[in-house]
């Protein structure tokens, strides 16, 4: 390794000092002016972390996802797709934190050292970058740091984040038993419409359905892949709105998932036409919310906890009639933003277990994979269903007692094709959404009967420091600063069947405040006044 190549190459991409970076929810995230240097760092740990795991691909995703369009940021994706290892997230903190050039190079090799790394060896990195136009220096950065490194790279260029997380599990398997897919685009949009079409054993989708793409990257990959789904054979029919990624400025703007979901409402343009399916993806493309606008009672969402129990439902009924349900255990996993309603109908009427994590995908997914079967979801509609291995195994090579398990056996394999195995996927979610409804014959208010909301309100609370807030048990609580939950207790404790939370955000410079409570003004009340404490407190 050329020290001097490292040197040279990071005095170009300086960090900003003075400023303390995390590797959070989901990587390094804030406005995309402080960011170059991060990235640049960003390339030498994803270059270690490659030459660590032998030299399998990592993965690099350049995205702010759901953030306004001038934040940008930075994450790292293992070799089979999923998030990056929380030990070596606290790896990139330091590397990142380094104040001076020379002492990023010490730091690298002190890690290559400790983590018994030959710097010599080879590795590779494969990214991709959403639409925001920071994009494109912080790509160059991270690219300058491979190209020092002498780190294989490949740039797939403008992506959804799931597509990244596809392609770099594709790029480590290919060609082996556990061949994810063809490593391209094209290989991404034919296995999950080739899915598609089977999943849905003939089945045709009734009515259109609306898609809202945020106006980020899921707007053209997604009209893309309408290209590979036969609407004659599907019935498919859709129609794209809110795909404009020429003005960056519209990016997430009065539309899109985040939106639809904190405001609890639908976007500001195009107005949905009364009585129609719509969905909605963030900005790139990993999240999904469904609604529609009755023409009597207004808008109705269904969020990810509503993902979440119609595919554990419709998966749940299928392992039982194809006779498995003595061989495989399915779960869910939720976290404390899931509502009380979804919880009690997936324990209480699916009979099925829900286990609680932190927010971030990486602790759902981890926990999901616990169970052969694991849905999880978060409710601002990011999530996966995982299978195990031999679940898969056991879908295509059990011997079928009956027609009915036939059909049980074959709908599970296309289904465990169609969901995205490696992170949550907008795409991928919402035509399992649309399977699970053309099977079971429903609307989306057939779908809103199965449980009724506990009426809930999301705030975001802006504090001198977040830092100061400290969560635990699943964040149902907060450890700091003292004196707050107590505070929040007390609050909570005036309402009957109330609940509320408190914690700092990982991917905004804010605390979030959730409440739920019997009816919608105590919700809303509840809410404010705990706001008012994190307020107090974070000052
Ligand atoms: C990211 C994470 C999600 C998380 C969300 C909000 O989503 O991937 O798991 O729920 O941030 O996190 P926080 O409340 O800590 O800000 P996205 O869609 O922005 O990548």
């Amino acid at each position: 390794m050329d020290h001097k190549k490292i040197l040279e190459a990071s005095a170009k991409y300086p960090i900003v000092a003075g400023r303390s970076y995390k590797y959070g929810t989901a990587g390094f995230r804030m406005k995309a002016d402080l960011l170059t240097g991060v990235s640049f760092r960003v390339g030498l740990l994803a270059g270690l972390r490659s030459r660590k795991l032998n030299g399998n691909a990592i993965g690099v995703m350049i995205t702010a996802s759901h953030n306004p369009a001038a934040d940008n940021g930075v994450k790292i994706v293992d070799p089979m797709g999923e998030m990056l290892e929380q030990e070596w997230e606290a790896y990139a903190t330091q590397l990142v934190n380094c104040p001076t050039d020379q002492e990023l190079l010490d730091t690298y090799r002190a890690l290559a050292a400790q983590l018994r790394i030959d710097i010599n060896n080879p590795g590779r990195v494969v990214y991709g970058r959403d639409t925001r136009p920071s994009g494109h220096s912080l790509v160059t950065a991270l690219a300058a740091a491979l190209d020092a490194t002498g780190t294989e790279h490949t740039d797939y260029k403008i992506l959804t984040t799931p597509q990244l997380h596809y392609l770099t599990r594709c790029v480590n398997t290919e060609g082996t038993p556990k061949a994810y897919g063809e490593p391209s685009e094209t290989g991404y949009y034919e296995k999950f419409a080739d899915a598609f079409v089977r999943a849905l054993k003939g089945r045709r989708i009734q009515g259109q359905l609306t898609v809202d793409c945020a106006n980020g990257v899921g707007g053209p990959k997604f009209s893309e892949m309408l290209k590979f789904i036969p609407k004659d054979v599907t019935g498919f029919d859709v129609k794209v709105v809110n795909d404009d990624v020429l003005r960056p400025e519209v990016l997430n703007l009065d539309c899109g998932a985040d939106y639809v979901k904190t405001k609890q409402r639908a976007p500001q343009s195009p107005k949905p036409v009364p009585g129609v399916r719509c969905c909605s993806f963030d900005g790139d493309a990993d999240r999904l919310i469904y609604y529609w606008v009755d023409p009597e009672t207004g808008f109705f969402m269904l969020d990810g906890d509503r993902i979440s129990s119609l595919c554990a439902s419709f998966i749940g009924d299928l392992i039982r009639s194809a006779g498995l349900e003595d061989d495989l255990r399915i779960g869910v996993v939720q976290t404390a933003y899931a509502n009380g309603a979804s919880t009690n109908y997936i324990e209480k009427h699916l009979q099925l277990p829900v286990v609680f994590t932190p927010t971030g995908v990486k602790h759902l997914h981890h926990a999901a994979c616990q169970f052969d079967v694991g849905v999880y979801f978060e409710a601002n509609g990011h999530g996966t269903v995982v299978f195990s291995q031999e679940a898969m195994r056991i879908f295509r090579e059990k011997q079928p007692q009956s027609p009915a398990q036939k059909d049980a056996l074959d709908t599970l394999a296309a289904v465990g094709d169609l969901i995205n195995q490696t992170v949550g996927d907008a795409f991928s979610d919402m035509l399992m959404v649309e399977v699970v409804l053309a099977h079971k014959g429903w609307t989306l208010k057939d779908w809103a009967m199965t449980y009724t909301d506990l009426p809930n309100r999301l705030v975001r609370v802006e504090v001198g420091n977040k830092d100061l807030f400290h969560a635990t048990d699943a964040e149902r609580r907060l450890s700091h600063p003292p004196g707050a939950q107590d505070e929040i207790d007390q609050v909570v404790q005036k309402y009957t069947t109330a609940r509320s939370f408190a914690r700092a955000s990982g991917t905004e410079n804010a605390c979030r405040v959730y409440a739920e409570a019997a009816t919608r003004s105590e919700a809303d009340e509840l809410a404010n006044k705990v706001a008012q404490i994190v307020k107090q407190f974070g000052s």
